[in-house]
């Protein structure tokens, strides 16, 4: 047995964004990766796959980020990008209540092939649209806690275009988790 492998630290984690296609997965994918909003981004097509070097508690990790499409067409495809994930962040649009409703059959979709599940995050996204008119918000604060509670999972409200650093702290809280965790 090589003791070696076994207690040193792991230094690569593999999260996988959900949620049905629009929703803004890949803005916040880029938000994450490059720190910009591309409103010309167009559908994704199979799926992206990004890597970023980053590093916690002075040790360099990798973690591998993966933005399948979201069209119900391409759930082969995703099946395979899901193998070997560390975690999940399901992704719904707060304007859109159905994308929210959607939210238990991604998680299944998930299940399907990650059976232990590993640590999961709910994304409420372009809370900028409500920032500028209340009136198109159609799920929630509190519905989206229900979930995260239902789920055992965290919970946020963001923008993919906003200039926030928000982004950037939940991948890199999840990072944390992961260390800790494995
Ligand atoms: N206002 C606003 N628009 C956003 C935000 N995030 C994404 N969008 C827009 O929503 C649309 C869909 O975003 P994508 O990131 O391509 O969605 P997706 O979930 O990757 O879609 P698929 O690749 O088809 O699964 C695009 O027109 C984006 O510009 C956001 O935070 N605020
Ligand atoms: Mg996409």
């Amino acid at each position: 047995m090589n003791t070696e492998e076994n207690t040193a630290p792991r230094s690569f984690f593999k999260i996988v964004l959900l949620g049905d296609t629009l929703v803004g997965k890949s803005a916040i994918l880029n938000r994450f990766i490059h720190g910009k909003f591309d409103p010309t981004i167009v559908a994704t097509l199979g799926g992206n796959v990004e890597t970023k070097e980053l590093s916690m508690q002075n040790q360099p990790i990798k973690l591998m980020v993966v933005d399948p499409a979201g069209p119900k067409s391409y759930k082969k495809t995703r099946l395979r990008y899901y193998e070997g994930a560390n975690g999940c962040v399901m992704v719904y649009d707060i304007t859109n209540s159905q994308s929210f409703e959607n939210l238990s059959e991604w998680y299944q979709e998930y299940k399907s092939v990650v059976k232990e599940r590993g640590i999961v995050v709910i994304l409420g996204t372009k809370l900028d649209l409500i920032r500028k008119n209340k009136e198109k918000r159609q799920v929630t604060s509190e519905e989206g806690l229900e979930a995260a509670k239902k789920y055992d999972a965290q919970f946020y409200e963001v923008s993919a275009k906003d200039e926030s650093p928000e982004i950037q702290q939940i991948f890199e809280g999840m990072t944390s988790t992961l260390i800790l965790e494995n």
